[in-house]
Formats: C-alpha cells, sequence, structure tokens
C-alpha cells in the first residue's frame, strides 16, 4: 500500500520518515484505510520554512480576504458533507449522523471565523493627553501548531484553523494518527478553496511530529486537544519558549438528576451523554449523580433503554453506538470495568467486549454501568474515555453538587430539574466551563466559548470570539497630532 504523504507548501510531499503507521477501521480491523508516515524532525523544519514565507502575504491580505477563502472552504465542506463524514465513520467509527454532525461543526465554524474577519473589533479609547488618539488592533501572531485528538477529526481541527487563518496565522497541523485519514480531506478542501501554499500544511506523525511542533522556536501557538498528562508536559515545554498554549483536556462531566426532572428526558439525556460517541468525546457523561427519591425509578427506565441501545458499525443507519477507537483504548475501558469491581462498585450492565458475530471484526464493547460508586474510587475520578459510566447516589442537592465538584477536571456538567433555584445555584455552583440545564453534557456550538477549569486546561477558550485571544497579538497605537512633545503621566492638562 502507498505511503501517505504530507502536505506542505501547498504540495503532497514524501516525509523522509522510513517509519509508517497504519489508519485502521475499528469495525471492520482488517481494513486498512491508509499508510501515512511517522514525519520527522526534518519534515517538520520543511513545513515551518513553508509556513514562515506564507506568513508574509498572508498575514497582509486584508482580513475580509482572507474571509472569503475561508468561506469558500465552508461551502466545499457542505457540499462534501456526506462524503467526508462516510470516511470519518470507517476510520474512528462514529456513527454516521455524528459523523456529519462533525462536519457541520466545521462548516458552522468555517461561516462564524469568515463573518469574524469583517469585525475582529479593536478598541478605540480616550487618552488622557489632548489631541492625541489611542487605538487597538488585533494582529496575527505567526506559525500556529495544531495538534488533535482523533476524536472530532474534522471539528476540532476546525476550530482552531479557521480562526487562526482567519486572524491571518499560518498553520501546521499534526492530526492523532487514528484520524490521519479524514485530515487529508481536510486539508483537500482548503486547496480546493484556493489557500496560497504554504499557509496550511499537515504533517502526519506518531510521536516524534508533535514534539518537534512544540519546540521549534519559531511556532509561537500551541494549540493542543488531549489528554491532560501529555497538555502538562507541552504547556511545560512550550512555556520554556514563552509560546501562546491553548489546551483542551481531559474531563470526568457528570449529569446531576433531581426529583423534580422529567425523568424521561433525564434518561434520554444520560444515554446520549454517556454512550453517544461510545463515550468518547471529551465532554461525555462518565458520572451520573442521582438524587436518592428518584433513583430506582431513573435506573429501571435507564437500564431499560440503555438494553435497547443498537451497537455496530457506524455506518449501519440503526446503530446508536459504534466501536471503541482501537485495542489500547479497548484494553484501558476492560481494565477501568476491572477496577471499578475491584473497588466495590457494583457492575450492574454490561462491562464486556463484545466478540461474536459482527462484532468478532472490531473493537466494541457493551455500554457499561457502575453504581454504589463513591469519590474515593479511581472509576470516579479519572477520565477513561469509553462507554463506562459511574453512579453516585446522594441525599441532596447541597451533596449532589459537592460530589459533582470532587474531581479534579471541570469540563462539561449538566442537571435536570424543574426547580429554578436548583438550576440558578447549579449554573453558579458547578466548577465547569460549561454546565446544561435540562440537556446532556454533550452538544457545545461552535460560536460559544468551549473549555474548562481546573486541570482540563489552562483557561483558554476555544470557539465563539474567545478563540482569536489565543491566535491574535494586540497592537496598541497612540496617534499625537498635537504638533509638541506631550509627556504622559506628567504634563497636565490646562484649557
Ligand atoms: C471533544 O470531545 O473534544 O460538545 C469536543 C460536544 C461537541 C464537541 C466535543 N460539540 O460534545
Amino acid at each position: 500500500m502507498e505511503v501517505f504523504k504530507n502536505y506542505i507548501g501547498g504540495k503532497w510531499v514524501p516525509s523522509t520518515s522510513e517509519r509508517t503507521f497504519e489508519s485502521r477501521n475499528p469495525a471492520h480491523w482488517d481494513e486498512v484505510l491508509g499508510v501515512f508516515p511517522d514525519s520527522t524532525e526534518e519534515d517538520v523544519q520543511k513545513a515551518v520554512e513553508a509556513a514562515k514565507e506564507a506568513f508574509r502575504q498572508w498575514s497582509r491580505m486584508p482580513a475580509p480576504k482572507r474571509g472569503e477563502i475561508l468561506r469558500k472552504a465552508g461551502e466545499i465542506l457542505l457540499a462534501r458533507k456526506k462524503e467526508i463524514a462516510r470516511v470519518m465513520t470507517r476510520e474512528i467509527g462514529k456513527v454516521l449522523k455524528e459523523a456529519e454532525g462533525d462536519v457541520q461543526e466545521a462548516i458552522d465554524t468555517a461561516f462564524y471565523a469568515a463573518g469574524e474577519t469583517r469585525r475582529m473589533f479593536g478598541y478605540t479609547t480616550p487618552s488622557e493627553l489632548p489631541n492625541k488618539y489611542a487605538l487597538t488592533f488585533r494582529t496575527p501572531v505567526g506559525i500556529a501548531g495544531v495538534i488533535t485528538a482523533w476524536n472530532f477529526p474534522i471539528a476540532v481541527p476546525a476550530w482552531k484553523i479557521f480562526p487562526a487563518l482567519a486572524a491571518g496565522n499560518t498553520v501546521i497541523f499534526k492530526p492523532a494518527p487514528d484520524a490521519s485519514l479524514t485530515a487529508t480531506y481536510f486539508v483537500e478542501v482548503f486547496e480546493e478553496a484556493g489557500l496560497p501554499p504554504g499557509v496550511f500544511n499537515l504533517v502526519f506523525g506518531a510521536g516524534i511530529a508533535g514534539k518537534a511542533i512544540v519546540e521549534h522556536p519559531d511556532i509561537k501557538i500551541i494549540a493542543f486537544t488531549g489528554g491532560t498528562e501529555t497538555g502538562k508536559k507541552i504547556y511545560e515545554s512550550a512555556g520554556r519558549r514563552l509560546k501562546r498554549v491553548s489546551l483542551e483536556l481531559g474531563g470526568k462531566n457528570p449529569q446531576i438528576v433531581m426529583p423534580s426532572a422529567d425523568l424521561d428526558l433525564a434518561v434520554e439525556g444520560a444515554v446520549w451523554g454517556a454512550y453517544g460517541t461510545t463515550g468518547q468525546r471529551c465532554t461525555s457523561t462518565s458520572r451520573l449523580i442521582l438524587h436518592e427519591a428518584i433513583y430506582d425509578a431513573f435506573m429501571e427506565r435507564f437500564k431499560e433503554r440503555v438494553s435497547r441501545i443498537r451497537i455496530g458499525d457506524g455506518l449501519d443507519p440503526e446503530v446508536e453506538m459504534g466501536p471503541v477507537i482501537n485495542k489500547t483504548q479497548l484494553e484501558k475501558d476492560l481494565m477501568y470495568v476491572r477496577i471499578g469491581q475491584e473497588e466495590g462498585a457494583r457492575l450492574t450492565y454490561g462491562g464486556k467486549q463484545l466478540t461474536e458475530g459482527p462484532y468478532a471484526e472490531g473493537w466494541f464493547m457493551e455500554p457499561t454501568i457502575f453504581e454504589d460508586v463513591t469519590p474515593d474510587m479511581r472509576i470516579f475520578k479519572e477520565e477513561i474515555f469509553g462507554p463506562v459510566l459511574s453512579v453516585i447516589r446522594v441525599k441532596s442537592f447541597e451533596e449532589a453538587i459537592e460530589v459533582a465538584n470532587a474531581v479534579r477536571y471541570g469540563l462539561s456538567s449538566s442537571i435536570y430539574t424543574r426547580d429554578t433555584v436548583e438550576a440558578m445555584r447549579a449554573v453558579q455552583e458547578l466548577e465547569a466551563g460549561i454546565t446544561y440545564v435540562n440537556a446532556p453534557t454533550i452538544g457545545a456550538e461552535s460560536h460559544l466559548p468551549f473549555g474548562g477549569v481546573k486541570d482540563t486546561g489552562n483557561g483558554a477558550r476555544e470557539g465563539g470570539w474567545t478563540v482569536f485571544d489565543i491566535f491574535t497579538e494586540w497592537k496598541t497605537v497612540y496617534i499625537d497630532f498635537s504638533g509638541k512633545l506631550q509627556k504622559a503621566q506628567i504634563d497636565t492638562w490646562e484649557e
């Protein structure tokens, strides 16, 4: 099988690496989608040279002109949505409807970023001296290194790349190895849209390339989505080089259900939040916090609904839950099932790998429920990134909030209640970057800030207008038309 090429300086070029890796279909492991280069420092260096060269022209192009190209890319994504979604389902296993949603999130981001090129407002403010103007502009930073996880192969890169380009930066993108093929489609879209060569470069890799991007002195921004431990290493290394860093890391997202909740709605929300994308979103619901008054009624309906989840190849429109991404992740999920049992939690649904019939060819796992989970357990605290849900019984609203906040992560959170005071208090008290009221923990929209508190990140917010704080520098301008030397803080104003 031919080895895919990197995309550098507007050309598909072979890597200098001898090493390769494969991307395979998690639902049919024998199906190899492509062989990709495990790129080297030299490849990254070439990408940096191309991105540096392209920056000169791209950063000077009027932002609305850049916006026209981004809008075109959005239109191409829209036209190719179904085709790209199918590739994504084959490559990472998420069900087709969700894959289409993934592409749609990128389309929304494209149009939002394109529109923003006609705003990207600065401030004008009075000067403390007469006949002097004070104003500010957002300016591009330079080259942005974008390193992403496999679970949103188009949406998450798009969150970073469209705004980075809108602001006039150039980009080097290193996708997750398991999502490499989908990344080539993403690049093709920009190529088709007429993006100038070198503005957007793609370097595949499974180790060295990511590190080379983080360490390269000419790459001024690192935007990373992935695990907290890797994020910390990146932050440290990039911090030493004074880079701007945006980190979207782990989660252990709670859904609280209070006695006044619409239980059917809360059940549907929990099923979607915990098992949508096979529990492999950083926003997935991994802790269900139930008030004791509705515990039994909720769990009965919930387990009945979970038992009807159709598992299989995401290309089948009837399927609701696809495979786990790969063997390593499946083993991790099963390891946590063992840990949960050893810790004394009660495994009340699932917990096993599916190996018979249509499942024999891929990495499938049952939706899994643990009850009697307590805050000291590892399955309560640690991000699993699979279809494993911990259920916790609480006696009061206060206890629900305390339990929800008793983890080191703080990405998404949710409460189901019809009590407005509880809803308002949850909005105020839940330690999370995102709180949903009467909706599951997943489903963030592209025009709002996305990110988390505590160990979920470093305070950066992608999505919406806040993403431009990552991808722009401020230029402050003073224009003195008094015709004399005016000394700020020293001269006083006299009529
Ligand atoms: C992620 O899992 O990295 O809110 C992103 C959501 C999606 C994005 C998830 N819109 O679930």
